[in-house]
């Protein structure tokens, strides 16, 4: 048949020609559909959003709003492993020409990204990687076209003296730091860099880093003879300012074109904490990619700080004016600037808060509470290294150090949340008369300063805490499940199941019901009706988060009953859950089991 196909057309050395014709042309036709495949592929990726294609680990996750959140982050007491004195204490710093510069992504071989992986613990970032960057790095505007077109009186704006503090920081991240202040800010608004080191260990950071710096003007280093954390080498940078406004950012920044101007006019008006919009620099590549425009900073019922989406009126004026500062009911705390007077007119910062931890949600309630504000402007931007460890020792241990301050800010600021807070972590509970807050229940006194409740009915009325106009407890199915999140990852949601009930202090399994129908988890989750299986989302405005009671019923807007389906699960737990049409089943019926929160 093949044959007398051939033979049909041509003959001999014609044959011959044709049949090596046709085999091109089905190869060709081949890499074409190869191509058009590998074409695709990446198109499809490259369409995802920069966080979707990022890959985290268990420690941290990418929220509804776009915001790196990182979860596991009290790791503290890692400070190399297993790596010689020598690669410690070595600056090995050796930029590549053109290596990351606007901000692009530094790629390693094979071979050297077993080196940098084995070098990582010591920073918690890609230290090779970082080494190659030049101190200079160009990166691009990250400005919104709005925020590029405001006009500031740079003659009228009040000085900058910006407060960098670092234990044991890379050289290469703590100069790039520095440099890109030194090569993005107007002269005349910047006063001075105060470099605070907090008893740093390594070599490079004594007389190189004062070699370094002793040609830049501006600069100097004041060098704490202890370890006291952040706080306290944040207070000592501030004492020796001699600015009008101080300009806190931790030691892995890298601020962008126009990042000084809106912060300082905003902290001009001395009654506000003004916050960068903190955008991302890759721990890995060193990449500077934007974060989610819409973002406000919060904190979780154990009060570990979280990226949140806006409320609906700071939404709105977003859109409308892109350019303006927006309030958050917190800020993550690094980056920051505030006139000095307030700064200390509202009692600096918490002195006994050592090492890290909870001195940004204790600033925020203080600010908040003591007739200031905190907001973010979307005109600065400033990159940061969000790591998923910290790298550092924690004298005494992660714990304690981060539990004592957490007890500390929650003593003093939080009234009967504080006992919301301490009943369910009794082993933070265990040390919170350890604590002296005197002087600060003193200050909040002095300062005249409002309720916590005032705080979260005007400053986060979307907040997820109980309260005394909510509904707490346990919502127990009468096959025998209660209510409760699975995911284990906070705040990431997914399927809602009913799970094992536990006892009063399991907090997993506690959830708030409000008067207008929404039940909410931890995180700011919320029960959601969703196309087959309820899920938790993050809370919204959506009217498929309410569930009205109706008797032991719980029902949607469209009167579908949220039923307990039981699957074929041995242990009784992560049975799905639905809205059904209502009909006599067990499944359907809730039992509102009330636990005092406090
Ligand atoms: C966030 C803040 C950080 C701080 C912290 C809570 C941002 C971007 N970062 O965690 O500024 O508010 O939450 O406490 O908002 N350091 C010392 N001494 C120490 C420990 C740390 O000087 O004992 C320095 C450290 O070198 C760094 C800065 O303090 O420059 C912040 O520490 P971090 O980067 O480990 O904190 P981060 O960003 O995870
Ligand atoms: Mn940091």
């Amino acid at each position: 048949m093949v044959r007398n196909f051939w033979s049909y057309f041509c003959r001999g050395r014609r044959k011959k020609f044709y049949s090596l014709l046709l085999l091109f042309l089905v190869l060709l036709n081949a890499m074409f559909y190869v191509s058009f495949l590998l074409y695709t592929t990446i198109q499809k990726r490259n369409k995802k959003a920069w966080h979707e294609r990022l890959q985290f680990d268990q420690d941290s996750y990418v929220d509804n709003s776009g915001m790196r959140v990182v979860v596991g982050h009290y790791v503290g007491g890692n400070s190399g492993g297993n790596l010689s004195d020598d690669t410690i204490n070595s600056n090995n710093y050796a930029p590549i020409s053109g290596a990351g510069e606007g901000g692009r992504p530094v790629q390693l071989s094979p071979r050297e990204v077993i080196t940098a992986r084995e070098l990582y613990p010591l920073h918690s970032y890609n230290i090779l990687v970082s080494d190659r960057i030049s101190i200079n790095r160009s990166l691009p505007d990250m400005r919104s076209e709005s925020c590029r077109n405001v006009q500031y009186d740079i003659e009228n704006l009040p000085t900058a003296t910006v407060i960098i503090v670092f234990h044991n920081e890379a050289w290469s991240t703590l100069m790039r730091t520095l440099m890109s202040v030194l090569l993005r800010s107007p002269e005349v608004l910047l006063k001075q860099i105060i470099l605070v080191d907090d008893a740093s260990e390594r070599k490079y950071l004594g007389k190189e880093l004062e070699n370094a710096i002793v040609n830049l003007g501006k600069v100097q280093i004041l060098r704490s003879a202890n370890r006291t954390g952040l706080v306290g080498a944040r207070l000592m940078g501030a004492r020796a300012a001699t600015g009008n406004v101080l300009v806190f950012l931790d030691a892995h920044c890298e601020v962008t074109q126009g990042w000084l101007e809106p912060l300082l006019d905003r902290a001009g008006s001395d009654d506000v904490f003004i916050c960068p919009h903190i955008d991302l620099l890759s721990d890995d590549t060193l990449a500077y990619t934007k974060s989610i425009d819409a973002h406000w900073g919060a904190f979780s019922w154990r009060l570990h700080f979280r990226w949140l989406m806006p409320s609906k009126e700071v939404m709105l004026t977003k859109t409308e004016n892109p350019s303006k500062p927006y309030p958050t009911p917190a800020m993550a705390g690094g980056l920051f600037a505030v006139r000095k007077s307030l700064f200390w007119r509202l009692g600096g910062y918490d002195e006994n808060m050592t090492i890290w931890g909870a001195e940004n949600l204790e600033l925020s309630w203080r600010a908040w509470q003591c007739g200031a504000r905190v907001e973010i402007t979307p005109c600065s931007r400033v990159g940061h290294i969000f790591r998923r460890h910290s790298p550092y020792k924690y004298p005494g241990g992660v714990a304690k150090v981060l539990n004592s301050n957490l007890a500390r800010a929650a003593s003093v600021w939080m009234d009967e949340w504080a006992d919301f807070f301490f009943k369910f972590n009794p082993s933070i509970a265990a040390i919170r008369d350890q604590q002296s807050v005197a002087a600060r229940i003193e200050l909040r006194k002095n300062l005249q300063c409002k309720s916590f409740k005032w705080y979260l009915d005007n400053v986060w009325p979307q907040h997820f805490f109980p309260a005394d106009d909510r509904w707490f407890g346990r919502i127990r199915n009468e096959k025998g499940s209660c209510l409760g999140v699975v995911s284990g990852t906070p705040g990431l949601g997914g399927p809602a199941a009913g799970v094992g009930c536990g006892g009063d202090l399991d907090v997993e399994r506690l959830l708030v019901y409000t008067p207008d129908g929404r039940i909410m988890a931890d995180e700011g989750l919320c029960l959601q009706q969703g196309n087959g299986r309820a899920v938790w989302k993050s809370c919204n405005d959506s009217k498929k988060q309410i569930w009205n009671q109706k008797g032991p019923r719980l029902k949607t807007q469209d009167g579908l009953c949220l039923t307990q389906l039981i699957s074929d699960s041995k242990d009784g737990i992560n049975d799905p859950l639905t809205a059904k049409r209502c009909v006599n089943d067990n499944g359907q019926i809730w039992h509102f089991e009330r636990v005092p929160w406090r």
